[in-house]
């Protein structure tokens, strides 16, 4: 039998750290707070954790017992360069239905250049469904 996690709705796609903050709730700007977040990308929606998980792979929703700080459904999401956003670089900028904005900033360009293939993936993959 195929391993479970090929059907698994909730497979990881990525995870990692990243400096996020968000810009909007619902429509109405907000004042940003920079921080770093260990962000998950899985099933339809990016989860933002306080820590990383502490070891194992298996582990990657975050430390046992640890709950996500917040949670977004990507469906119907858009996501662009965030440059015009903010003075930091490598920044990409998410904008969810419900009108929550994000910006997600890492100062390795790969690793926000990966961040943008995987997001871009599962948001179009979303709108297929
Ligand atoms: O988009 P802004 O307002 O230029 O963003 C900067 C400010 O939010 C600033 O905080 P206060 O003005 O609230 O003290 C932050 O410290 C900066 O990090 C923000 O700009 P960057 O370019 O880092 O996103």
């Amino acid at each position: 039998p195929l391993p479970q996690v090929l059907d698994d709705p909730h497979e990881v796609e990525r995870s990692g750290q990243l400096n996020v903050t968000k810009i909007a709730q619902g429509g109405r700007k907000v004042r940003k707070n920079w921080g770093a977040s260990w962000v998950v990308l899985a099933g339809n929606s990016l989860v933002f954790y306080r820590e990383p998980p502490l070891a194992a792979p298996s582990s990657v929703w975050g430390p046992a017992g640890s709950r996500p700080e917040s949670s977004v459904d990507l469906r119907g999401a858009a996501l662009a360069h965030g440059r015009h956003l903010s003075s930091r670089r490598n920044v990409l900028h998410i904008r969810t239905v419900p009108g929550h904005e994000f910006l997600l900033q890492s100062d390795q360009e790969m690793e926000l250049k990966a961040w943008h293939s995987a997001l871009r993936a599962v948001i179009e993959r979303l709108v297929r469904r």
